[in-house]
């Protein structure tokens, strides 16, 4: 039996066991066989969920690009370690080895200790999906510098609150992007952002897109002439574990984005291994995650989690739609891509083209498919298996979160039989519990309530950065003693999660805890709705009423609205109760998107409100065009 790489259903279950009766033994064993420590740990874990503090590996010490990169030279030193797939399908694919990858890391760890950039300071990184953004996180974990990775379709506004919130010294950045027919100004946006960022002393600029752009004196410098002078080998810093690898933001409820911060040890082991699972990767394996680097995703599932395996892992500058719609496609097909990783909105917004787009490409590489950042509706889920799949390649539905730092729910392929919408089993050492809004954990299956977790697990985020009361009350406070997810889940007659939506949008409605998700699931059965969002807003009696936005599936059904919200208050009462009614309902054509298709409530709850003068930053919207039309017809 291995306790790393799992094969068989049997197999799962028994390494779960011992995951949960003797965890220490087990994670010992995991990072001990499978990772290079320069020093081992003298305990594999410490832990309180109420202070809250967790630690992995205290004591141990090592660099995570030494097991990401120099572990490797020796038996795959000319294998390639990341493939970089340009914008435009014309220019030519880039392929760089592990050899490469190390000296390339070495040379920008070594600019960036040249620009005074010390273990333990914060460095921002604000570039497109381009080669030196995986190789600016690994110079900065060289050296033990903290990168903090801003998604580069954000604002000026959501960069300068980041920079400042980790006092970031240094940043990295580009001229430009390349986004489908479209080309963005990024230096420009830093520009703007930097004025409010007085701690920020350097900028290093990538040249992407050759455009005119200012530098200012003593402040900016291009990278690659100082890059063409530094040494190709930089001895890495030495980490204790539970030193900080990085910082990413991720939004809360309150505007206040929320700076999570993983640690190294532990993060490194969890995204090694379930990369390894979760995957099936086997060593000549092509694999592609079409995530942002800037998300989580794309920080365990295309950098950490694959290089610490010596895979080769694929990034994609582009979008899913330029210069057609059969870009994906054809990238799986010109790399004979293994395993793919992606998103139920990419998924739905690919199903609904015509489906030559799929047909006309060489799928047959394909051995594993994922979805990963919100649920995967039926539909969704049966296209991608039967369309992309041709029904041979197991889907895994992968659930986790930014704070979890790697994935909790998810399949082994080959090993759990999958189920539609399904995210099914806890991955090895996680272990979930659902709870009724008392706080009662409700055990056996066919059960629904509150996901939470138990016991600490390596990849979980550590704290919030400079402010540790708000990472307790957040995630430790609802239910003492667990870690709470925010999101519902049911548990089916056979053990398996189904991930139902956060709950964390509770609203109060005379007295009564409404969760807006069981409401929309209500809504959403009326077969003329294609989605709703429900929000709050203020009440003279009931305090707060339910205020509904509705996409119906076909616009000309207008004519009835007003027999669509009787019918659509008659369901809510047939699955909740009367006092679910909506007071109020819109229908719309859109709801404001986060790109990685989160509804933006904030901003449905401002319009809800009547509260239109600030809507705040809408930056991080896939469609903000919708804000405005949503205003115009507010009720
Ligand atoms: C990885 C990521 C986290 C939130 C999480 C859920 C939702 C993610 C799934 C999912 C249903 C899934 N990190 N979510 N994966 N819901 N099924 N497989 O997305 O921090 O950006 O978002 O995303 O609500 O709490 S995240």
């Amino acid at each position: 039996m291995s306790n790393y790489h799992i094969k068989h259903l049997e197999e799962y279950y028994q390494v779960y066991r011992k995951s949960v009766r003797e965890p220490e033994n087990f994670w010992g064993e995991v990072a001990e066989e499978h990772f290079m420590w320069r020093k081992k740990w003298d305990n594999v874990l410490s832990w309180d969920f109420n202070t809250p503090e967790v630690k992995w590996f205290q004591g141990a010490q090592l660099n995570i690009t030494e097991n990401c990169i120099d572990r490797h030279l020796l038996t795959r030193g000319d294998k390639t370690a990341l493939i970089f797939e340009p914008n435009n399908p014309e220019e030519a694919a880039q392929h760089i080895t592990y050899r490469q990858l190390h000296a390339r890391v070495c040379q920008l760890a070594n600019v960036l200790k040249d620009q005074g950039v010390k273990k333990g300071d914060r460095v921002c990184i604000y570039l497109p999906m381009i080669p030196e953004l995986s190789i600016a996180l690994l110079a900065c974990a060289r050296i033990g510098a903290i990168h903090s990775v801003i998604f580069a379709g954000f604002s000026s506004t959501a960069l300068s609150t980041r920079i400042n919130d980790s006092d970031c010294k240094l940043v990295i950045t580009s001229d430009g992007s390349y986004r489908g027919s479209k080309s963005i100004d990024l230096k420009a946006i830093v520009d703007e952002g930097l004025e409010d960022c007085p701690g920020v002393e350097t900028v290093l600029v990538v040249k992407r897109t050759n455009t005119a752009v200012t530098m200012k004196e003593g402040r900016d410098k291009w990278l690659q002439p100082l890059l063409d002078k530094a040494y190709q080998d930089c001895v890495p810093e030495i980490m204790d574990a539970e030193d900080p690898l990085f910082i990413l933001y991720t939004s809360g409820s309150t505007g206040k984005p929320k700076g999570m911060v993983h640690t190294t040890g532990g993060y490194m082991v969890y995204t090694g291994y379930t990369f390894k699972n979760v995957f099936q990767y086997t060593e000549n394996d092509v694999y592609w995650c079409t995530a942002d680097i800037g998300w989580i995703t794309g920080h365990s599932y295309i950098v950490y989690g694959p290089l610490a395996n010596g895979a080769t892992t694929l990034m994609f500058e582009g979008v899913p739609s330029y210069p057609d719609y059969s870009r994906f496609w054809e990238i799986v097909e010109k790399h004979k891509v293994n395993q793919f990783y992606t998103a139920p909105t990419a998924i739905r917004a690919l199903a609904k083209q015509n489906i030559s787009f799929a047909e006309k490409h060489d799928l047959s590489s394909l051995k594993v498919l994922g979805s990963v950042g919100e649920p995967i509706n039926e539909e969704a889920w049966h296209w991608y298996n039967d369309v992309i799949g041709k029904k041979k390649s197991p889907i895994v539905d992968t659930w986790w979160q930014t704070e979890t730092g790697g994935i909790m729910i998810t399949p082994i392929p080959f090993v759990t039989p999958t189920k539609p919408t399904y995210a099914t089993l806890p991955f090895v050492g996680i272990q979930p519990a659902l709870l009724d809004e008392k706080g009662v954990e409700l055990k056996g299956n066919q059960v629904e309530g509150r996901l939470c977790i138990k016991f600490p697990w390596p990849g979980m985020a550590r704290t919030i950065w400079g402010n540790h009361e708000r990472y307790k009350d957040t995630y430790f406070s609802a239910f003492p003693g667990m870690y709470f997810s925010g999101d519902g889940a049911l548990r089916d007659e056979v053990g398996y999660y189904r991930i139902t939506g956060r709950v964390d949008d509770v609203i109060i409605v005379s007295g009564h805890n409404l969760g807006t998700a069981p409401i929309e699931d209500a809504i959403n059965e009326h077969p003329a709705v294609a989605e709703s969002a429900i929000v709050g807003f203020p009440h003279d009696i009931k305090g707060n009423a339910l205020y509904g936005f509705v996409i119906l599936k076909e616009s000309g059904e207008s004519r009835m609205h007003d027999n669509l919200r009787k019918e659509i208050n008659q369901i809510i009462t047939e699955h909740i109760g009367p006092i679910a009614k909506l007071d109020k309902i819109q229908f719309t054509s859109g709801l404001p998107k986060t790109r990685s298709g989160k509804i933006m409530r904030r901003i449905l709850r401002k319009i809800a409100s009547k509260d239109m003068s600030n809507m705040g930053d809408t930056s991080t919207l896939l469609n903000p065009e919708i804000v405005d039309v949503i205003k115009d017809s507010a009720l």
